[in-house]
């Protein structure tokens, strides 16, 4: 195909945001920056409004008309071994595997437009990329951040010779895969801020919006992935940007009251960096507006830094794998558990909100130093603002000290051992995942609530929300008006300030009629007697 590119569909090819609504960050930023450089740019959802993922790219498909595909696998599946509404099971565990979604529309999308090219990219690609692309038949891939590598493939398309100079793109040359070498992280569009993907407002709205303040992590924690998709070199954005960005977020988008700070950790190399930032978001009164969370490691961490977090009105998520000293050596974890409980010391005098996150069943791991991270934890209930996270073994990902010790040793491995690690495999000691989920929940009086699948009513939430904020109104006043009274419920709000702030108020006058007839016919008035009020109120600002 030798016609040049000009149309470019991104899809954001995660089921998982059915789960849990994290928007397309990745994708969005490459869609502004080739935006920029005038190409013609759509982002899609496949998985949405109907079930059925071909209904949906064919209709995304007929709106975009794409000279080229690209596709974005952020997540291949959630690493944890114990989600019970997970949709894969293997011996003695269970997950959300999400690469045979991707390879379900990578099938479509070949039915209905063999000829296009595809592109793939995003954070799971980049653990394993090779492996990927074998895996789906595709001939191109970018790793880590895809900015410059994807204008410049764009600009030497279909050109192969000349693809090899490009940094970070991956390829296939007569049956060869070429990877090219990687360029270390640099924020392309450095300071430039720019209006996030319109068709994920309800993300915003509910998740939050991410934010980027540097990229890189030079640790090298046993099971981690992001030294690899990040690099282990640091590069930082200017400060003055980060806090122009959360002004024009703040200006913009009146609903959003969360920012997610997605650094690998917030706290490294050092404290200096967010240490500033904190201080910058302080001066500037956005903790005012905004409520902030990010990653933290448990070290460094001093009073200081907690107090201007807790001023800050930070959340802290907080990496801690295990209490034991023993099991955090062996998996080269930069910290201990005097750091752990200096760090929870400090969010407790401070007021800060902090979620512990665990990973029992890591290499060294016994029931001894079980039974110890179990006696902290007990030490440090889950209550008020302290939360737990976590999850029995360490999923094995290509490239991670975690992989060459199991190849090594053979041991404690649950799953299958797959070309890059793709299928879901578990180092899990001194029992299986299952086994071990038990024995700890055995023994503690709390137990994390573990995310539900996505079912109807979450699609019908979410599909509504997705038309409306593609501007498809009608057929999202038509779809609110045949979802169940529950999701009604739910989405009423968020539809009817989309339309009456777009000056639909005819289709917001009739799902405001609809709804409450529907609450009327359903006999529960009294369920429903805050949602009455709420449509009466709402329907009176229109007459
Ligand atoms: C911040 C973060 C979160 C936050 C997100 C907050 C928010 N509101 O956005 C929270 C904590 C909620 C979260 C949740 C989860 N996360 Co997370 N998260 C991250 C983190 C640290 C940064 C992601 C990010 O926003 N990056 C910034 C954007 C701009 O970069 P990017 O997405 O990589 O995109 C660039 C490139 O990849 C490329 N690119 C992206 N897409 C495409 C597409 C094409 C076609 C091309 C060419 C290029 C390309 O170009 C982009 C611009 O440079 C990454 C690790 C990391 N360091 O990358 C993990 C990471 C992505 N998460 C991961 C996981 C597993 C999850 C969860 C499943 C965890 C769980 N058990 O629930 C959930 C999934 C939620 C969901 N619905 O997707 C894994 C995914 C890999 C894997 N194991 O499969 C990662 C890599 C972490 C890890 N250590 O393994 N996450
Ligand atoms: S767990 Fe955190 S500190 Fe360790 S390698 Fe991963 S991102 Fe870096």
């Amino acid at each position: 195909m030798n016609t040049p590119i000009r149309r470019i569909l991104l899809l954001y090819a995660d089921t998982y945001y059915l789960v849990n609504q994290v928007y397309p960050f990745g994708l969005d930023v490459l869609a502004h920056h080739l935006r920029r450089r005038g190409y013609t740019v759509v982002v899609g959802y496949p998985f949405l409004e109907h079930r059925d993922p071909e209904t949906n790219l064919k209709e995304i498909i007929d709106g975009s008309r794409p000279d080229l595909i690209g596709i974005g696998i952020r997540n291949l599946d959630t690493a944890f071994s114990l989600e019970p509404f997970g949709d894969y099971d293997g011996a003695d565990f269970r997950t959300f595997f999400f690469l045979p979604h991707v390879q379900e529309i990578v099938g479509i999308i070949r039915n209905l437009l063999p000829q296009v090219p595809l592109i793939l990219g995003g954070g799971a690609f980049s653990i394993a990329p090779v492996s990927i692309m074998k895996q789906l038949g595709i001939e191109f891939g970018i790793i880590g951040e895809g900015e410059s590598a994807f204008a410049q493939f764009l600009e030497v398309f279909p050109n192969k010779e000349r693809m090899t100079g490009i940094a970070n793109l991956a390829f296939e040359i007569h049956g060869n895969y070429h990877v090219s070498a990687r360029r270390p992280s640099r924020f392309a569009d450095q300071g430039e801020i720019f209006k996030r993907e319109e068709t994920f407002n309800y993300a915003f709205e509910t998740s939050g919006i991410p934010i980027r303040t540097k990229r890189g992590c030079n640790r090298t924690c046993s099971y981690c992935v992001e030294p690899l998709i990040e690099g282990r070199r640091f590069f930082f954005k200017n400060q003055e940007a980060v806090i122009q960005e959360l002004k024009f977020i703040s200006d913009t988008y009146d609903h959003v009251r969360n920012i997610f700070i997605a650094d690998a950790e917030f706290n490294i190399p050092d404290l200096s960096h967010g240490r500033t930032l904190v201080r910058n978001i302080i001066a500037a009164g956005l903790h005012e507006r905004f409520r902030f969370s990010s990653q933290f490691l448990p070290k460094p961490f001093d009073e200081e830094f907690a107090e201007l977090l807790s001023r800050a009105g930070f959340s802290v998520v907080l990496t801690c794998d295990s209490f034991s000293d023993e099991v955090l050596e062996k998996n080269l974890a930069p910290f201990r558990k005097a750091d752990i409980e200096n760090t929870l010391a400090l969010c407790s005098k401070f007021s800060l909100d902090c979620t512990i996150c665990l990973i029992f069943g890591l290499p060294g791991e016994t029931h001894n130093t079980v039974e110890y991270t179990l006696q902290k934890m007990r030490q440090y209930p889950m209550e008020g603002l302290r939360h737990y996270e976590y999850t029995m073994g360490g999923r094995i990902y290509s490239g991670t000290y975690l992989s060459r010790l199991a190849e090594k040793t053979g041991r404690h491995l649950y799953g299958e051992a797959s070309e890059g690690y793709l299928k879901p495999l578990y180092y899990c000691s001194p029992q299986s995942p299952l086994k071990l989920k038990t024995y700890v929940e055995d023994r503690l009086p709390f137990a994390m609530a573990y995310k539900p699948v996505a079912n109807d009513m979450s699609r019908q939430i979410l599909g509504t929300a997705y038309l409306a904020d593609q501007k498809r109104w009608d057929a999202a006043a038509g779809m609110f008006c045949e979802i169940d009274l529950a999701a009604k419920s739910a989405i009423y709000d968020y539809l009817f300030r989309k339309l009456s702030d777009s000056g639909r108020n005819t289709p917001a006058k009739i799902i405001s009629n609809h709804f409450l007839n529907h609450i009327l016919e359903s006999g529960q008035q009294e369920q429903y007697r805050e949602q009455i009020l709420l449509i009466q109120f709402y329907s009176s600002l229109l007459s």
